[in-house]
């Protein structure tokens, strides 16, 4: 899973990305870390807890790769141009946080000229709009001509969905928003679309916003909700100055500006949670394990997640919900009270389901 970190320039994606940089966890990781890539450690106390029943040889926590793009570059009237390197990387992330600039600093100057929330977040919403609608504008176009020419035979199903996409986009309404049945899902993933893309935007205050930011907060959140777009905060320059700090010393930093909680952990779990993933477990005496997924993925495609052979080699999968694992305290209790269950590939993999997939 790939989150991207998107914004316009000077709006503190790196600020961000090197805060976030400083949550990375394991040695075998750190090479696939790079000045704009890094993998980062998802929080759960669910995941600790089993290690400490299993006690495994090896230990795995859900990681999240982030990576900031940063090919958004001012124009030569000054405005910011969107270029297709830009959109391009943005296609092969899973998942956005967009970095919104509040904070107001005339050593740092806004690319267009002056902090407007509403319209930096839009500026891009309109871009992936309109990147969308012209690619399936041309599929269309492409379907119907290919059946004019060859009596190529078009799917129904894939029409009717790209022109329900295209009525959406034309009434300037994300793809987010429609909602789709999981063949549609199939198609769509095919598409690389943009506008469809979880979104968490993160504004990005100034140490002088601590005690007065929840009124924009609420506003912004307010007007993108229906957008199904999540809206966080990050306070920049303390913060990155804060993740420097050994943890004694960032907390009495954090008291004295009444931070609440280190935006590391509280921005990852939000990315995770907000943007769609859920984490199931495999557990034994040789490791314990997080693995991520989308929300409402089937049995079948989150063992493909473990080993992408599993898909086909699918027989049932083993399931066993953390609560319930933890309530009971072993598998044969858990069968024993008929919460142990055997699934089949359709099954939809619930958020803490420890699972362990039967395969040819
Ligand atoms: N005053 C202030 N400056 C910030 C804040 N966040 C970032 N900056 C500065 O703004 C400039 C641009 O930030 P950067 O993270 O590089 O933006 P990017 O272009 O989006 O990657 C840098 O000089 C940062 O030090 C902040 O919260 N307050
Ligand atoms: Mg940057």
């Amino acid at each position: 899973m790939k989150i991207g970190i998107i914004g316009l320039p000077s709006s503190g994606k790196s600020t961000l990305f090197q805060t976030i940089s400083k949550a990375y966890i394991k040695e075998s990781d750190l090479k696939k870390n790079s000045s704009n890539q890094t993998v980062v450690k998802v929080p759960d106390d669910r995941l600790t807890s089993l290690i400490d029943i299993f006690k495994p040889k090896k230990e795995n926590y859900a990681v999240i790769d982030f990576v900031e793009i940063s090919d958004l570059q001012n124009g030569d009237s000054g405005s910011v141009k969107f270029t297709t390197a830009f959109l391009d990387k943005v296609k092969t992330t899973d998942a956005l946080l967009q970095v919104v600039r509040l904070f107001d600093d005339p050593a740092v100057p806004h690319p267009e000229g002056k902090l407007d929330v509403l319209r930096d977040i839009s500026m891009m919403e309109s871009e992936f709009i309109l990147s969308d609608m012209a690619l399936i504008e041309s599929r269309i176009d492409r379907m119907k001509k290919n059946f004019q020419k060859s009596g190529a035979a078009i799917n129904p199903k894939e029409l009717s969905l790209l022109e329900r996409c295209l009525v959406s986009l034309e009434n300037s309404t994300p793809l987010r928003n429609l909602e789709y049945d999981r063949e549609e899902i199939k198609i769509l993933r095919g598409y690389q679309l943009l506008s469809v893309k979880p979104v968490l935007v993160v504004l990005n205050l100034s140490e002088t916003d601590v005690h007065t930011y929840e009124e924009i907060l609420t506003r912004v959140r307010s007007i993108y909700n229906s957008k199904q777009i999540n809206v966080d905060i990050f306070f920049g320059k303390i913060e990155m100055e804060i993740a420097e700090l050994p943890a004694e010393e960032a907390k009495s930093f954090m008291l004295e500006y009444g931070i609440q909680e280190s935006t590391l952990s509280r921005l990852i779990r939000n990315a995770y949670d907000l943007l769609g993933l859920q984490s199931f477990f495999t557990v034994g005496e040789d490791e314990c394990r997080a693995w991520t997924i989308r929300k409402g993925m089937s049995a079948q495609e989150a063992a493909s997640v473990i080993h992408t052979d599993f898909y086909d080699k699918f027989i049932r999968a083993e399931v066993v919900h953390y609560d319930h694992f933890v309530e009971h305290g072993s598998f044969a209790k858990c069968k024993e009270k008929g919460v142990w269950r055997l699934e089949g590939k359709e099954y939809i993999v619930d958020d803490g389901d420890i699972i362990s997939i039967r395969h040819s």
